[in-house]
């Protein structure tokens, strides 16, 4: 159990959680709680165009310790999460784990007959590259795969 527990890790090149995604109505008032009540720290604002978010990162602690939170809002209605907000409300929407070589992990998973949301990385949170085995596949999460930005 141990050891094939091993292999599929190495196997997709998976280092560490990246983050976590919550589908949140509205960002604002999302930082702010995040920030001002929880104390953590905004580290990034971004609206990514063809995922249709406006997104923020809340980084807790620093260094290699340190944990992410990514707040999503959608941005028009014809977004992904806007759908997920009216079918399921706000909550977590997504686990993001790093992969060293995204390429290669999405050809591992084809491989092993996983469905993948995108086969060719896809623009992420600050210059990342992000793809997602579909929730189905997944446990019933929604698991996105992140190759850090060069
Ligand atoms: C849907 N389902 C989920 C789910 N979304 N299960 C767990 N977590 C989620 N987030 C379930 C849903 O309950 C249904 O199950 C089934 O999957 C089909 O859902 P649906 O409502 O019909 O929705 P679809 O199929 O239209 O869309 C679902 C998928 C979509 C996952 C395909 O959300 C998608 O393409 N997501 C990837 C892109 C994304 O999430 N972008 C926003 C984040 P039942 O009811 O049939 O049992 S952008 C981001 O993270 C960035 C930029 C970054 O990190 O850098």
């Amino acid at each position: 159990m141990t050891n094939s527990v091993s292999a599929a890790l190495s196997g997709i090149g998976a280092v560490t959680v990246d983050h976590v995604g919550i589908a949140v109505p509205n960002l604002v008032a999302a930082i702010v709680f995040y920030t001002d009540t929880l104390g953590g720290e905004l580290e990034h604002r971004e609206h990514n165009a063809r995922q249709r978010v406006d997104e923020a990162i809340i980084r807790f602690g620093r260094g290699p310790e340190a944990a992410r939170i990514q707040l999503i809002a959608p941005s028009d209605e014809e977004s992904t999460v806007a759908k997920f907000l009216q079918k399921r409300g706000a909550g977590l929407q997504q686990l993001a784990l790093r992969v060293a070589d995204l390429d290669a992990a999405i050809r591992t998973l084809q491989q092993r007959g996983i469905r993948l949301i995108y086969d060719e990385p896809q623009t992420g949170t600050g210059g990342s590259l992000i793809t997602f085995i579909h929730p189905k596949d997944a446990g019933g999460v929604l698991l996105e795969l992140v190759q850090a930005p060069a």
